[in-house]
């Protein structure tokens, strides 16, 4: 799978990881550190309005170069050491660890977003085997982004998170002709899909949102407003990656799942 690795910037820690990356400031020195999110959309970017972890997750600090240190699983690091992606090469250097459920509450640059900073919040069903564990979050495209950010929007006292972290609306990015601006929201009502713990449902939905999205989607906002979604996906991964904003991340099916962490 060819993923995108989209470079969110930390521009304030939560107290708790606050703390953590004091510790290791001699070793960081300078560098700034972005949360890497994997996704297979780099044309929805525009619409970012999180960023999410998997709480009990454990997610690394790792040396990128000698500017930049990512946060992501151990075994995401493993492969993009594989892939060349640090400097240098093929050296995983972890300098912290620490648990998903600290980083919540980081503020982060959403690159490419309409709102250029977002908030780090916490998502059950991130999977600790698939991607780099970090998810960047689109709900108006993403219904799994959509029912999960629902839940926090309404019971935020509940996810222990500050309401105003998830105080963006949905973002319209991409028109399609059977579900109109906003798919995820869409799919979500007509699925009758109540909150994150509709697994079953989500998945459906989530396919059918891959292929209405690429096959008849038209871009409504940002550089390629107008096009199709096929010819804009490519010329926005470029872009990004151009911008160093994004790294390109592949994963090894079945390989790399079976080695261990
Ligand atoms: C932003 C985005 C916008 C995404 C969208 C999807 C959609 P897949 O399809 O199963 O291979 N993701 C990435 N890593 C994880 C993880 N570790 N655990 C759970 N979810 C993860 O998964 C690829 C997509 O799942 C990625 O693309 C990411 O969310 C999420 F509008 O990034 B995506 C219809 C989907 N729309």
């Amino acid at each position: 799978q060819e993923y995108t690795g989209i470079k969110m910037e930390v521009t304030s820690w939560s107290p708790l990881a606050q703390d953590l990356i004091s510790s290791v400031s001699s070793k960081l020195e300078n560098r700034k550190v972005f949360l890497v999110a994997a996704t297979l959309r780099p044309e929805t970017m525009y619409g970012q309005t999180n960023c999410f972890v998997g709480p009990s997750l454990k997610y690394g600090v790792f040396i990128a170069n000698k500017d930049e240190a990512y946060v992501c699983t151990l075994r995401a690091a493993r492969n993009m050491a594989f892939q060349g992606t640090f400097e240098p090469r093929e050296k995983v250097n972890q300098v912290l660890e620490i648990e998903g459920e600290k980083l919540v509450g980081t503020k982060i640059k959403a690159p490419f977003g309409i709102i250029p900073e977002v908030y780090v919040l916490p998502m059950e069903s991130v999977l600790a085997t698939k991607g780099t564990g970090v998810v960047t979050s689109v709900p108006s495209d993403s219904p799994d982004d959509f029912a999960t950010y629902t839940d926090l929007r309404k019971k935020p006292a509940y996810y222990k998170i500050d309401p105003s972290w998830c105080s963006i609306d949905p973002i319209p990015v991409i028109e399609t002709p059977t579900y109109g601006p906003m798919i995820a929201p869409a799919l979500c009502a007509s699925l009758k899909i109540q909150s994150a713990k509709d697994a079953k449902q989500l998945a459906e939905a989530k396919e059918i949102a891959y292929k209405e999205g690429f096959y008849n989607g038209t871009m409504i906002i940002g550089e390629f407003k107008g096009r199709s979604v096929q010819e804009a996906k490519p010329k926005v991964r470029e872009a990004m990656i151009k911008a160093g904003l994004a790294v390109p991340y592949a994963e090894p099916e079945g390989l790399v799942i079976s080695r261990s962490n």
